[in-house]
């Protein structure tokens, strides 16, 4: 008789956020439901990315985004899914998303005195959703009190403050991480089963890697400092002792992943034609240095870490430098040297 596949070791990330939620001291579970409500949403979008290519799903929408971006049809879905969810959920007060000028008020939550505030890129990297390349969920998590009638000045909340952030990336297979400040995990998604399951325990990024990911058309318009920095790269003067390689996918939470896993730096700089960069404080840059800083890393705006900017707009950008401790500390120097 054969025997059954085991379940044996696997852990989902029902099951892990349930474990988490337990040693936490005071656990009301309002975070595990929130995290969970993101979970669904992902898992929903995961199955229109998978299929963007065979449904007239493509294309882009006539509206724009807050940032005056042309929107994607797919921006649109994941940006509805992820509020459904949450608003469903009534573990969250208000969302603020890359897709939305203001920021969405949840009355249910409000009477139930849920304490959370979420903040979101719903699809990240949309240049590349038509041509089949990875894109990604970013999210990040605040407390505000409980029931509290949200205004935007909540979401005005350093990095520091934040109590969970993570990133889903629909790649060659589809994966969460995430962090609330006790390491970083990966699931990876099983289609078969529906679950996501733990595949990357307590990641830990390289203190120095070879690779280094930039928009590096934009070089005519960098500081000085940046661009000795990617010169130093290109030799062996540098913390690897070798000569890097250049990975630049052009969607961001791609590029990170891979530098968490293997060492590497990921740079926006200013520009001429950005002085702040092109990335958003607070659904981008900010939840990605939560998810670096708990895996080892560093990631700064040039001058300080990014977990210590206190945003003064929603859509705020910052410039980015996150990876590699070693890494970005040899940016810094190049900078300020
Ligand atoms: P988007 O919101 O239009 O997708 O822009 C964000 C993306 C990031 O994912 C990526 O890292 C960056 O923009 C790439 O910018 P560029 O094309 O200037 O290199």
């Amino acid at each position: 008789m054969e025997t059954p596949t085991k379940l044996r070791n696997i852990i989902t990330i029902n099951e892990f956020i349930r474990r988490q939620e337990m040693e936490a001291d005071q656990a009301t579970g309002e975070l595990s439901g929130l995290l969970m409500d993101l979970v669904l949403a992902s898992k929903i979008v995961n199955r229109e990315v998978n299929k963007a290519g065979l449904v007239n799903i493509l294309g882009s929408e006539s509206t724009a985004n807050a940032s005056g971006e042309t929107q994607m049809k797919l921006d649109v879905f994941a940006n509805e899914q992820f509020i459904a969810a949450l608003e469903n959920g009534g573990h969250c007060l208000a969302v603020a998303s890359e897709e939305l000028d203001h920021l969405l008020t949840f009355d249910r939550a409000r009477q139930r005195g849920a304490h959370y505030i979420v903040a979101m890129d719903p699809l990240d990297g949309s240049s590349n959703i038509d041509v089949n390349v990875s894109i990604g969920t970013i999210f990040s998590v605040f407390r505000v009190e409980p029931g509290k009638r949200v205004i935007m000045e909540d979401f005005f909340q350093p990095g520091r403050r934040m109590v969970a952030a993570g990133y889903i990336l629909y790649g060659s297979s589809t994966m969460l991480v995430f962090t609330t400040g006790q390491g970083v995990n990966g699931f990876t998604l099983d289609p078969s089963i529906g679950e996501y399951c733990l595949s990357h325990a307590d990641i830990c990024i390289p203190e120095v890697g070879a690779l280094y990911s930039v928009n590096e058309g934009n070089v005519p318009e960098m500081p000085p400092g940046v661009v000795a920095y990617l010169q130093e790269c290109k030799t062996r003067h540098n913390p690897a002792g070798k000569v890097h390689s250049a990975r630049y996918i052009g969607s961001l939470v791609a590029d990170f992943h891979r530098n968490l896993l293997k060492g590497g730096i990921y740079l926006y700089p200013p520009t001429q034609k950005d002085p702040n960069g092109k990335l958003r404080l607070l659904y981008e840059c900010a939840p990605l240095a939560f998810v670096c800083e708990q895996a080892g890393g560093m990631a700064s705006d040039g001058e300080r870490s990014v977990m210590d900017i206190v945003p003064e707009g929603l859509h705020q950008r910052c410039p980015l430098y996150i990876g590699s401790p070693r890494m970005v500390q040899r940016l810094l120097a190049c900078l300020h040297g």
